[in-house]
């Protein structure tokens, strides 16, 4: 019996074996094909990375063919993407086309991607670092499905993440093993391809070790798989001992070198340093100089039965970090060289690959080529019993009913953020299964924000229960928050970074787990910038969330210039797959909320970011719901002009109050004049270029929004335009129909002072409406 396993395994390794090679060819050829083999038409280069995805073959042979169970999701560094398409390729799932097309329209994408690749992707990667802290998160959000009773236990799966070495040296990785200690995070592997070099050059030799203390730090296990079998097996023999000590000491750069010249010039380095040591020659010249060559790259991340072996021995779910010592471009003429990351076989090169390999010329596409008839079918058969081949698809469960209004909040005056606050308590309150659904966050700024009545009425998430000392203790606070399994708001350390992976992740609950989640987040403002990456991340892998950027611009008055936000509205119009409101009043607030909770859960919708404010303004009354309809599609007239009105003032946001003042001494002067309300400079933007670009193409759709709302204007007449951020959120306006524009707004940092000083420094008071209207008709 224990013979017939051992079969087996020996088997199962040599099929994985056979599906490395076959991983380093087809990911070779398919960047090979893409820039030698294709026309070009436009003389750019069209790049892949031969080297980085020979680096990984193994260890992803490995871990699709061996490791993987059915609930796992990984995380493929980026420049391994060919190695993916490979793998769905042999498995039937990728069209030979899809990779001739690799980097082309339409065709397999550059770097893993899950809302371009025709492939299952079940991370997108591409910006170092954010594909592997992401798995962290969602390993997290499992758990917090998991509590609350959304998946079984036994259902989970390991969040894995192939990763380069030189992702470690970004600072979100770090941000992120702090904060997943903190929440205990379990089903976790990160697996490095240790090759010791970046785009650049060799990595930092003085790093060696400390990767394994600052993990085990933070809780985590460390396997290291430095040596292959054979390397091992030559440690055992007389004179390994001296190759073992060598290797230990040997420089990253001077082993890439000698990587690089190969058999030969290790052989004369060896025997220069350690060739008069008892054995050592003996031990070499037992070896060709390929076989020394091969055996002095036999690194773990290159041996499949170590990697198995590696992969295996962690059967708990214990976070874990895999270092597997890899050679760059192993098994490639590129292998070692310093400039290899964007370095590519040559057609030469490619020919005497193909021919080492045993693949006939016209056979480079077969999937199982180079193998002979029995073995080819063998592996094929191998391969179509993996687990990767009867993994379930992603799932779309039904959205979540959201009710027709939700409750506006009262009070003559009120603020956005306040209002926002309002809206979610009222909700947690409530027993709307939309309320169950919603899971709130925010980097340590929860109760500034306004999270803070949500999360008294929800409580913290943790896996384990965490008393609430101060609460035990009689202290009172305003804030009850225990911490319990089934809490609703994941707290976060200051990270803009966690906070957006986090909100990305929670984001993709409904695809990954089969549960959606309604994630909303608060963040300062102007701190959105700090996390920037991860929230174009977040949105480029279709995640869909509520993000709440509070408090903003220069209202903030006192908190001063570190603390305002100028550049916001350019990140919300800028910003694919964000749909970015900035309401001035509280029932505003309550009917962007209400949409968004609909509108992220629609196929075609996308994330909402809600720009509001902590400045407290008295709030309109109104007659009707008729503007509600007119808000969602970007801007609404809060004062209506008369037909053919020379003049309007659009503005966004809090500064109402100021637009208002300006309206009221301006009316007498300029009968008809009209108050636009721009509750969104972004989704008013995008659907008149988009009605543009149908008009442009023979589809005469229906007149964009903003050209309905300046239709009341005449032709020529004068728009003053305010926000409280970058003038140019709103100027577009006047290359609607070519009117004339008066631009204010914040181009300068700002600073502290209260607001009548602000508004008059920054222009942004009743006074600097009132003259820029009169600049506008004064140059006319
Ligand atoms: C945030 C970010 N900065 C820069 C790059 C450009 N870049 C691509 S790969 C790379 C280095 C990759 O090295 P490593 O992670 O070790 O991968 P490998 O050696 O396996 O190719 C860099 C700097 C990027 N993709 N993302
Ligand atoms: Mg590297």
């Amino acid at each position: 019996m224990a013979t017939k396993f051992a079969d087996a395994r020996e088997e199962k390794i040599a099929a994985i074996e056979a599906l490395d090679t076959r991983l380093r060819w087809l990911s070779s050829w398919t960047v090979h094909n893409a820039n030698h083999i294709r026309k070009k038409r436009d003389g750019l280069k069209v790049g892949g990375h031969q080297a980085s995805c020979a680096s990984m073959t193994a260890i992803m042979a490995a871990l699709y063919f061996h490791a993987l169970r059915p609930n796992d999701k990984v995380s493929v560094k980026p420049h391994a993407g060919p190695v993916l398409q490979a793998i769905h390729y042999m498995l039937g799932n990728q069209s030979l086309e899809q990779l001739q097309q690799f980097r082309a329209l339409g065709g397999a994408q550059s770097y893993p991607s899950r809302t371009k690749d025709k492939i299952p992707v079940d991370f997108s990667t591409g910006s170092v670092g954010l594909g592997v802290a992401i798995t962290a998160f969602s390993s997290l959000v499992q758990d917090y499905l998991v509590a609350h009773g959304s998946m079984a236990e036994a259902d989970a799966g390991r969040m894995i993440s192939l990763m380069g070495d030189a992702e470690l040296d970004e600072g979100n990785i770090y941000e992120c093993l702090i904060e997943g200690y903190k929440h205990d995070i379990r089903n976790c592997w990160w697996v490095v391809d240790y090759n010791r070099q970046s785009l650049d050059s060799t990595t930092a030799d003085r790093m060696f070790r400390r990767f394994d203390d600052i993990f085990e730090t933070c809780g985590w296990r460390v396997i290291t798989l430095k040596h292959g079998k054979l390397l091992r097996a030559a440690f055992a023999r007389p004179g390994g001992k001296s190759l073992e000590d060598w290797i230990e000491n040997c420089p990253n750069a001077e082993y890439a070198v000698l990587t690089y010249q190969g058999g030969a010039a290790w052989r004369a380095r060896l025997i220069d340093d350690i060739g008069h040591k008892p054995h050592v020659k003996k031990l070499l010249d037992s070896f060709d100089d390929d076989g020394l060559g091969a055996l002095m790259t036999n690194l773990g991340g290159h041996c499949i039965a170590s990697l198995m072996e590696a992969f295996d021995s962690a059967d708990d779910d214990r976070p874990t970090l895999f270092i597997a010592y890899t050679v760059k471009g192993y098994g490639l003429p590129l292998a070692g060289h310093k400039d290899n990351h964007s370095g590519m076989m040559n057609p030469a090169q490619i020919e005497q690959l193909r021919e080492s390999l045993g693949i006939e010329a016209g056979q480079e596409w077969e999937p199982f080529a180079g193998l002979g008839g029995n073995m080819a079918a063998r592996l094929k058969d191998f391969v179509d019993r993996s687990v990767l081949a009867k993994k379930d698809e992603e799932s779309s469960p039904p959205p979540i009913f959201v009710p027709a209004r939700l409750p506006v909040p009262t009070g003559e005056t009120q603020s956005t953020q306040a209002a926002f606050g309002h809206v979610l308590l009222d909700l947690a309150k409530s027993s709307e299964l939309l309320a169950d659904h919603i899971v709130t966050t925010a980097p340590d700024v929860t109760q500034t924000t306004n999270l803070g009545g949500f999360v008294n009425q929800r409580g913290l998430f943790r896996r384990s229960q965490v008393a609430d000392i101060f609460r035990e203790a009689k202290i009172p606070s305003a804030q009850k928050w225990a911490a319990h399994a089934a809490g609703q708001h994941i707290e976060l350390g200051i990270a803009e970074n966690n906070f957006f992976l986090l909100l990305t992740s929670l984001g993709l609950a409904a695809p990954h787990f089969g549960t959606r989640l309604i994630p909303v987040g608060t963040v300062y403002d102007p701190f959105i910038s700090r996390g920037l990456d991860a929230l174009n991340y977040g949105c480029y892998s279709d995640a869909r969330f509520l993000l709440v950027g509070t408090p903003s611009g220069l209202t903030l008055g006192p908190e001063g210039g570190a603390h305002q936000s100028i550049n916001t509205p350019l990140i919300g119009m800028g910003q694919p797959g964000l749909a970015y409101f900035e309401p001035a009043y509280a029932d505003e607030v309550a009917l962007f909320m209400r949409w968004a909770f609909e509108y992220l859960q629609q196929p075609d919708g996308s994330s909402v970011y809600l720009r509001l404010s902590t400045r407290q303004i008295p709030q309109v009354s109104r007659e009707d719901t008729q503007w509600e309809e007119d808000a969602l599609k970007g801007g609404y007239w809060l004062r209506k002009p008369a037909p053919g009105s020379q003049a309007a003032i659009a503005f966004t946001g809090a500064i109402a109050p100021e637009i208002l003042s300006a309206y009221e001494q301006l009316v007498d002067d300029i009968p008809g004049l009209g108050v636009l309300n721009i509750t969104s400079p972004d989704v008013l933007h995008r659907e008149w270029s988009a009605q543009k670009a149908a008009r442009w193409t023979g589809r005469h759709g229906a007149v964009s929004h903003i050209e309905t709302l300046l239709s009341d204007l005449a032709p020529h007449a004068g728009i003053v335009t305010a926000i409280d951020g970058s003038p140019g959120a709103l100027s577009w306006i006047g290359g609607v129909k070519g009117m004339r524009i008066g631009p204010l707004g914040t181009d300068r940092f700002g600073q502290t002072g209260d607001l009548p000083d602000l508004y008059r420094n920054y222009r942004l008071d009743a006074d600097a409406v009132i003259d820029a209207m009169a600049e506008l008709f004064l140059v006319r």
